[in-house]
């Protein structure tokens, strides 16, 4: 096996990202030296008492890990010596921070998602998204910064911390995975340029709220169950709770997820900016679909930091089977 590590890749690839000046290239070392010492901390978090609640509620009114904050802050610090990062914002963070003035580019992050896995051992992750800021170099950065919607976005990927740390990401030219090996402290390449399987084999959804569903999908669900109780090859529910590991193992081995709103709220639970944008690039980039059960994520315009989106995230067939779900449903008022 040819060993090939991220920084050797990057610098094999950097003329990918138009103007590229080595600048992505740090960001990503910068991403990665983060995710090694994650990985590290997980591995002994409750041998160093940093496990449970640190007694703070974040801007989503969720209490914060102590594990969160210590991510938020790792990757703020490491964001914070680098001059080409213009700006950060983070899921756990009420508003952006501006970095260096003369950054290039602005840096978006869900520092450790799944957090209700963390005390339990199970996986979780980081998700990150790069844009390349719009207000003028030399200057401090601005909000428009960060809401320039998904299209917009040069990089995204995300950091599996589970059997093994793994960093996936893409920048347009498909999507490349590394996977941490541990006695040379590298990543190296493991999943170049990986296509999810056009073939569902799992479905992974949180159903304690379907009752409360658009009746359209509970509608769909329905059948689907039936469908597939009949498939001579059915689906299997996998649900891990940790969106990262949902989706990575959806990625390679076939598979929807959702997480949809509710009639009454049916902007769901997931976070536009730092979720669903670089979720949805990297499925699109491996040949899959994501929507918010009609509209391509990528196509919706932010409005706000922390927006929350339905998220639909699967092969492009059955996303569509969805969309057409909802779109010709009769509401039950016009009947
Ligand atoms: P968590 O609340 O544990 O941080 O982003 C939030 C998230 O996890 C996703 O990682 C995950 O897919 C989802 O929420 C799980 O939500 P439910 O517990 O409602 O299923």
């Amino acid at each position: 096996m040819q060993l090939i590590t991220l920084e050797q890749f990057l610098s094999d690839r950097q003329q990918e990202i138009e103007g590229a000046t080595g600048a992505f290239s740090k960001i990503l070392r910068d991403l990665s030296l983060g995710a090694k010492l994650i990985s590290f901390y997980l591995r002994r978090a409750a041998l160093s008492n940093i496990l449970g609640e640190i007694g703070l509620t974040n801007i989503q009114g969720e209490s914060v890990q102590k594990l969160d904050h210590l991510s938020n802050t790792l990757f703020r610090q490491l964001f914070a010596k680098n001059p080409h990062i213009a700006g950060f914002a983070s899921e756990e963070d009420d508003t952006f921070t501006p970095l260096s003035p003369d950054g290039k580019y602005v840096i978006l992050l869900d520092p450790l998602d799944g957090s209700s896995n963390i005390d339990v051992g199970v996986p979780v992750g980081t998700i990150f998204s790069i844009y390349r800021r719009r207000t003028p170099v030399g200057s401090p950065c601005a909000e428009t910064d960060f809401l320039q919607g998904g299209r917009a976005q040069v990089a995204a990927g995300y950091i599996l911390y589970g059997t093994s740390t793994l960093l996936f990401y893409t920048t347009g030219k498909g999507v490349h995975g590394f996977t941490l090996e541990p006695a040379a402290g590298d990543f190296i390449l493991s999943h170049p340029d990986i296509k999810m399987p056009e073939k569902s084999s799992y479905y992974s959804f949180n159903d304690n709220q379907l009752h409360e569903w658009h009746p359209a999908l509970q509608d769909f669900i329905k059948a689907f169950h039936q469908e597939n109780r009949q498939s001579s090859k059915p689906q299997s529910l996998r649900y891990v709770g940790s969106l990262v590991a949902d989706f990575h193992r959806n990625l390679l081995k076939g598979g929807f997820f959702m997480y949809p709103g509710t009639v009454a709220k049916p902007e769901g639970k997931l976070r536009l900016l730092y979720e669903a944008y670089p979720m949805a690039w990297l499925i699109e980039e491996a040949g899959g679909a994501a929507t918010n059960g009609v509209q391509p994520i990528l196509d919706i315009q932010p409005t706000g930091l922390h927006q929350r989106t339905a998220l639909f995230l699967g092969p492009r067939y059955f996303l569509e089977k969805i969309a057409q779900a909802f779109q010709s449903h009769v509401p039950v008022a016009k009947i």
